[in-house]
């Protein structure tokens, strides 16, 4: 079911995903989307298949939502795709898991070229698989100079590391005397963090019903809009993302243009 359903004077009217698309293009967008792609082994579960099914079918789901965030006109999409505490899973889901992103890439590389997504990457690329690296970098070199949608998949990405990181890299700069303590601001900490050239999301999407940030980008969601959904990533589509979009749309209509602090 693509179409919306809702209720005007007492009848139920339905409206068409192309047209909710275009309403919400006429009004200020989120222009950085983050999501936590959570519930794709509850989605197999309930199916009784293994995990890794799952996980297949949330990479199906990936595609598709890059596609129409690309077309909607979102400018960033950030996409935890496997967080740093992922490495406890089982060696087997681990090694499936990163395949995926070969997979990926394999079969939709040329697509993302020809759309003009830029692929990039946030976390600690050292220690992922050979394999995984290569095809990574593949599609970031050959995606590097297009300037359309900038796909931003966090893999063995966490917060607090990032932060930790970026705090242990000023530290450096202080002793080796290239920075002063006095010059340590908010903006100098997020100008060493993986999204240096990102703006912060405006919108985080959470699937899957938890309603936890899981050491997700908590610098950056600091004045982020968060909405969470019981739909399982696997089934997640068009649909759900223009949900998402639109009740940010609403709040920020609510909001009457007034900057964070200006409230109350
Ligand atoms: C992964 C599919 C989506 C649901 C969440 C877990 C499983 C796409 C990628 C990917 C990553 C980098 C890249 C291209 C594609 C991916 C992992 C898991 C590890 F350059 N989906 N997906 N990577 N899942």
């Amino acid at each position: 079911m693509l179409n919306k359903l809702i209720r005007k004077n007492d009848k139920t009217i339905s409206i068409p995903l192309k047209k909710r698309k275009e309403d919400a293009q006429q009004e200020q967008l989120p222009s950085h989307i983050a999501i936590i792609m959570d519930g794709n082994g509850r989605w197999a579960n309930k199916r009784a298949l293994p995990r890794i099914a799952g996980h297949h079918e949330g990479m199906k789901t990936v595609k598709k939502i890059t596609r129409f965030a690309n077309e909607v006109g979102i400018k960033v999409l950030t996409l935890y795709a496997f967080s740093t505490e992922n490495w406890k899973r089982p060696k087997m889901e681990v090694e499936f898991l990163m395949r995926l992103p070969e997979e990926f890439l394999g079969t939709y590389l040329p697509e993302l070229i020809e759309q003009n997504v830029q692929v990039q990457m946030m976390g600690n690329m050292e220690s992922l698989p050979e394999h995984t690296k290569r095809a990574i970098q593949k599609a970031m070199d050959k995606t590097a100079m297009n300037d359309g949608l900038i796909l931003n998949f966090a893999l063995n990405y966490g917060s607090r590391d990032e932060i930790v990181q970026a705090v242990s890299q000023i530290a450096r700069n202080v002793q080796a005397g290239h920075v002063a303590v006095e010059e340590i601001s908010e903006q100098l900490l997020s100008n060493h963090l993986m999204t240096k050239h990102l703006s912060d999301p405006d919108l985080l999407i959470r699937t899957s019903g938890e309603v936890r940030l899981s050491n997700f980008m908590l610098w950056q969601l600091a004045y982020t809009e968060f909405w969470f959904t019981d739909t399982l990533w696997p089934d997640f589509d068009e649909a759900c993302l223009m949900d998402a979009i639109e009740n940010y749309q609403k709040r920020n209509r609510r909001y009457g243009g007034l900057k964070e602090g200006e409230g109350n």
